[in-house]
């Protein structure tokens, strides 16, 4: 008999997300989490988020996101595109939605023309100006561990993705090095290429792939930064560019245990459909 689970799928900024709807449970899901995110039926950069039923009952929803890899605490993109997908099957209407993550619950607002604004779990920088890999950056959490560098050299552009991706796994393992094993992103920054924005960057996922987004858990690191060193306001508006030059706009209020960041995007429903895992094939979990 196969096994059947159906999916919706959407992107944020270019970065994809897969929501999957049923046929996996929690305890599952490691079991079938390569059948949904790598090929043949998917691709390492996707994003999967698991619907589960929240403990906090004041939550329209729990899930878990998924990647090639393993778990990731927080997906700012993800988040996006899961309220999209909720919103799509009519189980949502625009206003505000507590969803429940494994590192925390967060808000999100869906916008009536479609925009999603995540107030995330409180974010703050861990260590400032450390040195690692001939490069000195920051470690910041955002939802997710990031080593955030701005002196790097490199050129953030698509055709330069390579050398970026390459130079990025250096940089991770030299931050593990230095002491920072949890980090399990790394993000660089440059000048936007549109005036209109503050910064553009790169970011290396924990399976090696790239962030096509701005990357919501990175912008909220970043924000943590930013605000750590008086360079941007509570409420003031930062627009960030992805390596794609797709956009998120993020502020943030101050809080106890660092600042709260509010990060905007839109994400687009890009197909509805049923993953089909036949007994038979010998890629049914995936390409190893
Ligand atoms: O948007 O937070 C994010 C994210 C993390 C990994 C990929 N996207």
């Amino acid at each position: 008999m196969s096994h059947h689970i159906h999916i919706i799928d959407s992107h944020t900024g270019g970065e994809p997300t897969r929501v999957v709807l049923s046929g996996v449970s929690i305890e599952e899901l490691e079991h079938y989490r390569r059948s949904i995110i790598c090929e043949p039926r998917g691709h390492e950069v996707i994003v999967g988020a698991l619907l589960v039923e929240p403990k906090d009952t004041s939550c329209a929803a729990g899930v878990i996101f998924f990647n090639n890899v393993g778990l990731l605490g927080m997906c700012g993109h993800g988040m996006i595109g899961l309220i999209t997908t909720l919103a799509h099957l009519g189980r949502i209407q625009p206003g505000d939605h507590r969803i429940e993550t494994p590192v925390g619950v967060v808000t999100a607002k869906l916008h009536d023309d479609g925009r999603v604004s995540v107030r995330n779990v409180a974010s703050y920088r861990k260590a400032a100006h450390v040195r690692a890999g001939g490069v000195t950056g920051d470690v910041a959490w955002g939802g997710n561990w990031f080593f955030l560098v701005s002196d790097h050299g490199l050129d953030l552009t698509l055709a330069n993705v390579p050398r970026l991706t390459k130079s990025s796994l250096m940089m991770r393992d030299a931050i593990h090095a230095a002491g920072f094993p949890e980090v399990d992103h790394v993000e660089l920054f440059s000048p936007p290429l549109d005036p209109a924005n503050h910064s553009r960057n790169f970011v290396l996922c924990p399976g090696g792939e790239y962030d096509r987004s701005p990357c919501g858990t990175g912008t909220s690191a970043k924000l943590a930064c930013l605000a750590a060193d008086g360079k941007l306001a509570p409420g003031e508006v930062w627009r960030q560019e992805s390596i794609l030059g797709s956009l998120f706009e993020g502020i943030y209020e101050q809080s106890d245990n660092g600042i709260i960041p509010t990060i905007t995007g839109r994400a687009f429903i890009t197909a509805e459909s049923t993953l089909i895992l036949d007994p038979a094939d010998p890629f049914q979990f995936g390409i190893q």
